[in-house]
């Protein structure tokens, strides 16, 4: 049986809830919510990346994410082999659901920016997808 393979359109901003106080302010995430659909199994973040870097430029068979721009932002592209869209993180109350199957580069990362991810999956080499050839043929695009 063939597996559903999701499009750019199933990868959602996430707004996250805050919580207001005088003294500053708290955004709390909870594996499992309906909203981002898988429970935590990892965290990581990205953090110190020299201007005019880019990240990723890979794709995940398995793995969904959540992206939030705890600090400063960036620009995640995100491409489903047939269509291809910009998303700017610059708030730490948004978190941007990228699922399996899905392209993505992070560009444009502002000064002092921190990507903080949750993974729905313990890290696992094999199951990147790191050649944009190979994820057009995962896809069964042809061009
Ligand atoms: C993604 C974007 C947003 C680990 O040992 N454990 C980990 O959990 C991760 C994520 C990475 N690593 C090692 C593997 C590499 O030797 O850290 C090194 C850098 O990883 P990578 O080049 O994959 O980093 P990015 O920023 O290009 O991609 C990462 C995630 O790997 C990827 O899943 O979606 O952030």
């Amino acid at each position: 049986m063939n597996k559903k393979l999701h499009s750019i359109a199933d990868c959602k901003i996430i707004q996250l809830g805050k919580h207001y106080r005088p003294n500053g302010n708290l955004t709390a995430v909870e594996g499992g919510n309906k909203d981002m659909g898988f429970e935590i199994k990892r965290v990581y973040y990205i953090y110190d990346v020299p201007g005019a870097t880019d990240r990723g430029g890979h794709a995940h068979k398995e793995l969904a994410q959540m992206l939030v721009a705890v600090s400063g932002s960036f620009d995640v592209v995100i491409d489903d082999g047939k269509e291809r869209k910009t998303i700017t993180l610059n708030r730490p109350y948004y978190g941007l659901l990228l699922q399996p199957g899905i392209w993505r580069e992070i560009k444009n990362f502002s000064s002092g920016a921190i990507t903080l991810v949750l993974a729905s999956l313990p890290y696992d080499e094999h199951d990147y997808i790191r050649s944009y050839t190979k994820f057009m043929e995962y896809r069964n695009i042809r061009r």
